[in-house]
């Protein structure tokens, strides 16, 4: 059996998974906790008496031999520069394997492709629309990786959409993708533009009735369309898959494909949404553990 966590910027799940790499339970609890002591309490108390004999982590942030380096350095306070291998290894006394969220999430979704019907696919994108914009890449059959752990960090890539002004990203860059385009970013700028608080569903329930909520949502999905035509047109992908809690919306997709059609069909990628739904970080750093083991 396989633990299998998935660490993202606001909620955590743990997934215990059977010989046949699916989920057999699954539980989740809120990431934001004082420090990563209490962090890891919680993570005991969540696995409770789950059996297994590996850990496979899926999370937020860039991993460098065993060690977690966010980029956005606010998405979770306690743990720059943590040694989460050895850290969970500790934990769990069993080995730990650990990879990007998005990484992870871009193997689960490629995997499900090579077993349902319909012709074969060789190099997707997938960009999790989420807390912050995470993005993994598999070109070839292969995921991408890099020893700096940047690969592939597109979220950080910068818009080039005209009029919105500086938007200061907590990577220390100007304009990325991330600060128009993630939940986070969707949240607050059209808290700013009502001049009320809301939360990014609530924004979405407001697309048809509030022009400054359909404007940042929009915004946000040319950004991703952008974002898609750029890394076609430098890594040839066949599909773009969308998950996370905005990338899951059939609203944000049809957006997304809206501005696509905009572009000369050369460029044009087919956007889908995650097959996995929620669950691809899970399965896919699952399998991805399996297959390093292999
Ligand atoms: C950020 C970055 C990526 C991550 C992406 C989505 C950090 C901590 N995270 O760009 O590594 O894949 O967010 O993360 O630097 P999520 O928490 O929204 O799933
Ligand atoms: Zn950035």
């Amino acid at each position: 059996m396989i633990l299998a966590l998935d660490i993202g910027g606001t909620k955590t799940s743990a997934a215990l998974i059977g010989p046949n790499l699916k989920i057999v339970e699954k539980r989740s609890i809120s990431t934001q906790s004082p420090n990563w002591a209490m962090f890891a309490r919680a993570l005991r108390e969540l696995i409770g008496t789950w059996q297994f004999d590996r850990v496979a982590v899926a999370t937020t942030g860039r991993i460098v031999e065993g060690v977690l380096q966010p980029l956005n350095t606010e998405m979770i306070s306690f743990w720059n520069a943590l040694p989460i291998t050895d850290e969970l290894t500790k934990l769990f006394s069993q080995p730990v394997f650990v990879v990007n969220d998005a990484a992870a999430a871009a193997w689960g979704e490629f995997q499900c492709m090579q077993t349902s019907d319909g012709p074969l696919v060789h190099s997707i994108l997938y960009l999790t629309i989420s807390t912050g914009v995470g993005s993994g890449l598999i070109v070839n059959d292969r995921l991408v990786s890099s020893a700096n752990g940047l690969a592939s960090h597109a979220g950080h890539c910068q818009h080039s959409l005209p009029g919105l002004g500086v938007y200061h990203c907590s990577c220390g860059r100007t304009n990325c993708i991330e600060t128009i385009a993630s939940g986070t970013a969707i949240a607050h700028r059209a808290t700013v533009a009502c001049g009320e608080t809301l939360s990014t569903i609530e924004v979405f329930a407001r697309y048809y009735t509030h022009s400054e909520c359909a404007r940042v949502i929009d915004q946000a999905a040319h950004a991703i369309s952008d974002l898609i035509v750029n890394m076609n047109a430098t890594m040839g992908i066949d599909r773009a898959v969308l998950g996370g809690g905005v990338g899951l919306l059939d609203l944000f997709r049809e957006r997304v494909r809206f501005y696509m059609l905009k572009n000369p069909t050369v460029f044009r990628a087919e956007i889908t949404t995650a097959a996995l739904g929620s669950d691809s970080g899970l399965v896919g750093v699952a399998q991805l553990s399996n297959k390093d083991e292999a």
